[in-house]
């Protein structure tokens, strides 16, 4: 091994280690809220990279369903992040309120994602969904 090649490897090495404490605290947080408005709203968001909160339909069995909004994120911290909700969602609905990434779509910026998909798919830490449940006031 040359001596450019150790260099190299030893800040990959760093970069990884950086990169899982980072995603340790990677977290969606949000309030039970009144949506009549058209929009929902996340407090806080931890993305590890520039990203998208992503709003799905779910129920008591909280699985993510139909996707009815979407808003970019910035890496770090988020905070007051709120998407315009592509269809009524009436009180008493659940959302689930996702980070996704900005990975393995045709083109940066734009939101490519569908149910199922995995251009901008969901981020996982160890196999789990980093998101949060919240009811419609
Ligand atoms: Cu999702």
């Amino acid at each position: 091994m040359t001596k450019l090649t150790m260099i190299a490897a030893a800040a990959m090495t760093f970069a990884t280690s950086a990169f899982a404490a980072a995603h340790s605290e990677l977290g969606v947080e949000a309030m039970d809220q009144d949506v009549s408005g058209g929009t929902v709203t996340a407090d806080a968001i931890t993305a590890g990279a520039n990203g998208w909160l992503v709003v799905h339909r779910t129920d008591a069995e909280m699985k993510p369903g139909p996707v009815v909004g979407h808003a970019p994120l910035k890496e770090g911290m988020n905070t007051d992040v709120s998407a315009i909700l592509t269809e009524p969602v009436a009180s008493g609905e659940m959302l689930m309120l996702m980070l996704h990434a900005e990975d393995g779509g045709m083109e940066t910026g734009i939101f490519e994602y569908t149910l199922g998909a995995s251009e901008d798919g969901p981020v996982r830490v160890e196999g789990d969904l980093v998101m949060t449940v919240v009811t419609a006031e």
